[in-house]
């Protein structure tokens, strides 16, 4: 987005597009020596071109009826496509709720065997018991046992969601009054702008608006986040103004995001899809309005969707770097031979010839 706006606002001024282009000409005539005539023009045209995507996008995909988004009438968690999502989903439907139920129907059971049995009716002398020690230890010692029960399980949950496995990818989500951007630090720095689409009727004509095939109402976006497929992903959340929090349901991801502090979670989603999650902190009057849409694609089809925002995979910008180190190490291994050579000339004067000359020797150099 940055770059795309810096080369509106050359093209918008004749004298900064004409400083640009030699510069941006220089480093290519320099690399491809054999046609400077070609090379100097073609950037200077590129300088002064609208600001057109360096690839076309992605065909992104539809909405699924039940993954990712909420249900009408639905009740319980979404479908989750994390393993920690599907172990914790796991954990919560067939343990907790199965634990609520056996708890709350052996209350009620106590409390309809205690008025039955000990109505007036059926027991007119009350016992004048006060005190039970072994069932004082019971009642206090089973509770304790359920929750330490409950406990373990959950801790290690909670340990898993913040030791993240080394990321394969790094998102920084940032929060704003009242739309997201995700930044893109490993694909060469871009950042993408992420903004709530309004139904047809509350837009002009001819503004975009959303439709079935960009998601739900009040949570379809104009960019989605995309990640790739199977790949450890890490989001730094940080936020430009107040507090947000980045929620992703089927991800089982909810998590701050707040101003002056950087917080990290991580997901590894297998299943491709789009999924769409909520701004879960109280952060103002369009609250409701800053929604979350993350598109989980093959890593062939992310890469072309970098592409389309002018960034590159991590892989290439790496052996990009590797070979530019190795080019320049090359280079000063070639000057100090260089350098090396009149040296050992001058040293191997110095043996032959008479002092004299030999002072004179470095100023020739
Ligand atoms: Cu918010």
């Amino acid at each position: 987005m940055g770059w795309a706006i810096a080369l509106a606002a050359a093209a918008m001024t004749p004298a900064a597009a004409g400083a640009q282009a030699p510069q941006a000409a220089e480093p290519q005539a320099v690399a491809a020596a054999p046609a400077p005539a070609a090379t100097s023009v073609a950037p200077a045209d590129a300088a002064a071109a609208p600001a057109a995507p360096a690839a076309p996008g992605i065909d992104h995909a539809a909405p699924s009826a039940d993954y990712g988004v909420p249900v009408p009438g639905g009740t319980g968690i979404q479908h989750q496509v994390t393993e920690i999502g599907q172990q914790a989903a796991n954990f919560h439907n067939n343990w907790l709720l199965t634990l609520c139920v056996i708890i709350s129907l052996f209350v009620l059971a106590l409390l309809v065997w205690t008025i039955l049995r000990y109505r007036r009716g059926a027991n007119p002398t009350p016992s004048r018991t006060s005190h039970n020690t072994m069932i004082e230890v019971v009642w206090t010692l089973v509770p304790v046992l359920i929750l330490v029960a409950i406990a373990i399980p959950s801790i290690r949950l909670i340990r898993a969601q913040y030791s993240p496995p080394p990321a394969d990818l790094t998102v920084k989500v940032i929060g704003n009054q009242w739309y997201w951007t995700y930044q893109y630090p490993d694909n060469g720095g871009f950042e993408i702008v992420s903004n709530l689409l309004k139904e047809q009727k509350d837009v002009k004509a001819g503004d975009r608006y959303r439709t079935d095939a960009d998601g739900p109402p009040l949570l379809a976006v104009d960019e989605r986040m995309v990640i790739p497929a199977g790949k450890v992903v890490k989001f730094i959340v940080t936020s430009n103004d107040v507090i947000h929090a980045f929620a992703m349901p089927a991800f089982w991801t909810k998590i701050d995001a707040n101003p002056g502090r950087l917080n990290e979670t991580w997901v590894k989603v297998d299943r491709p899809g789009v999924y769409f999650g909520q701004c879960s902190e109280l952060c103002g009057a369009r609250h409701g309005y800053m929604p979350i849409a993350i598109e989980v694609v093959p890593e062939a089809t992310f890469n072309a969707w970098l592409a389309s925002k002018g960034g590159q995979p991590r892989a290439a910008i790496e052996a990009k770097a590797k070979a530019e180190a190795a080019a320049a190490a090359a280079a000063a291994e070639a000057a100090k031979v260089a350098a090396a050579a009149p040296a050992e000339a001058n040293e191997a004067a110095a043996t032959t010839e008479t002092p004299a000359a030999n002072e004179a020797a470095p100023a020739t150099n």
